[in-house]
């Protein structure tokens, strides 16, 4: 079997038809900012704890990916040192005792080029697999992610990361609208609020998968294990 060959893969609202050519995963801001403590989740009022039971089905998913020689793509949502793209909005928004670009026990909140700001070390990028930094919520909005699938004729892709309803959610519906089609690893995406995580991947799969396409690690593992 090659890269060509159609995997079908458990999913709701019904099987997911993946081909490994024409597939990438895309992992969404899995940045110590939002994973550990002293960052910008914290920062927001969050209990970073709820978001560390994904690491490990990452960890794993990604090794299957890199193993079958699969695209991975990374994404990390930050600010320039000089926050000229950090809107005042988002600057002033949620009143935290710290602010993005005040100084933490990780650097800069999420600032690009802080400790705090790049990715946890079970994820790390490997030497070939694009980053993305966004400014926003959306993996799409003011970043190149669109021309990068285009260019490596990407149609599909398999997303997880954090968190499931803000940064997960908004990229599958910038995804969605721009062609892709989207599978969201339930167990791979992940919520400081589990009841958000829930309704997160029930809008994702409802109306007959009306943005997507809910499935798990292991059955995309198993899938691109026959490669
Ligand atoms: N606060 C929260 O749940 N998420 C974010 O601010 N960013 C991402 O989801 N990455």
């Amino acid at each position: 079997m090659g890269n060509d060959e159609i995997r079908t893969v458990a999913a709701e609202p019904y099987p997911f038809e993946l081909c490994p050519r024409h597939c990438a995963l895309l992992i969404i801001d899995m940045q110590r900012d939002f994973l550990e403590p002293g960052g910008f989740g914290e920062t927001l009022g969050n209990d970073v704890g709820q978001l560390r039971r994904t690491i490990e089905p990452n960890r794993r998913l990604l090794g299957a990916w890199r193993e079958a020689g699969l695209l991975a793509i990374h994404t990390r949502e930050g600010h320039r040192p000089d926050l000229a793209d950090l809107p005042e909005a988002k600057r002033v928004r949620g009143h935290g005792a710290k602010r993005i670009g005040d100084p933490g026990p990780m650097g800069r909140i999420l600032v690009r080029g802080e400790a705090g700001h790049d990715i946890i070390p079970e994820l790390y990028p490997k030497a070939g697999e694009p980053v993305v930094d966004k400014p926003g919520k959306g993996a799409f909005f003011a970043t190149d992610l669109h021309a990068i699938l285009q260019n490596r004729g990407v149609t599909q892709l398999v997303v997880t990361g954090v968190t499931t309803e803000v940064c997960v959610n908004t990229t599958v519906r910038e995804a969605n609208d721009r062609g892709y089609d989207c599978l969201v690893l339930e167990d791979c995406v992940g919520s400081y609020f589990p009841e958000f995580h829930e309704m997160g991947l029930r809008m994702v799969k409802a109306q007959g998968g009306i943005f997507g396409w809910v499935g798990k690690s292991a059955d995309v593992i198993g899938a691109v294990r026959k490669i």
